[in-house]
């Protein structure tokens, strides 16, 4: 046995299905205006796609996640539970979920601990780390969907593993950058190759 595991997980695009809820409820609030297809994302900001789209739907964009409900009745994505729940359980390994929550704060961070509670059990609710900054958070992993994670650390301590999301699946890594396809993928393995 050597030392503990640390693994830091993402809630949005990793854990829960932010872009599949985003694009329901705007659609829902504003059916006669355009829209972008999961298949058409790219970039991780949704709000920078749509402005681009046409300038005011970047605010009509804001409004969706700014909205009551909106973080709470996020689905789990597929997988993501069971995995988190497995790596919890396996000797040698400890799990963090750590979460940027939105800057409009009257509801999401309420809510991010409401679905860890819904979803994984109120015993979860001690492994949920809310941060702007993760560089400033030690881990031996961070898995997350958002390709560039940069803070005031220069040097974060975790090896980022790029979850693919719809918004990422055309970004060119670099060369010892690794990915995971979702929850299906080998997320075992990965972990395996950071144990000592
Ligand atoms: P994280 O996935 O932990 O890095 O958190 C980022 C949050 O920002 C997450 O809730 C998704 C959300 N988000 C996605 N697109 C935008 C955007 O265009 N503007 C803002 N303010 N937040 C966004």
């Amino acid at each position: 046995g050597g030392k503990r595991l640390r693994v830091l997980v993402d809630m949005d695009g990793v854990l829960a299905d932010f872009e599949g809820g985003f694009l329901k409820k705007y659609r829902a609030k504003y059916p006669d205006e355009p829209y972008i297809t999961l298949e058409d994302r790219r970039g991780f900001w949704v709000s920078s796609q749509y402005g681009q789209l046409r300038s005011d739907l970047c605010e009509k964009a804001i409004s969706i996640w700014e909205s009551k409900d909106f973080f709470i009745e996020l689905d789990p994505l597929p997988g993501g539970l069971g995995a988190v729940k497995e790596m919890a359980k396996m000797e040698n390994t400890d799990v963090f979920l750590c979460t940027s929550p939105i800057k409009h704060y009257h509801h999401c961070p309420y809510e991010k601990y409401a679905w860890v509670e819904r979803h994984l059990g109120p015993d979860f609710l001690e492994h949920v780390i809310l941060t702007t900054d993760k560089t400033v958070v030690a881990a031996d992993l961070l898995i997350d969907d958002r390709p560039d994670i940069v803070g005031v650390e220069a040097g974060p301590v975790w090896e980022h593993v790029l979850f693919t999301a719809c918004h990422n699946k055309h970004h060119a890594l670099s060369p010892d950058q690794r990915r995971l396809l979702s929850w299906a993928d080998d997320w075992r393995a990965i972990l395996d190759s950071k144990r000592q």
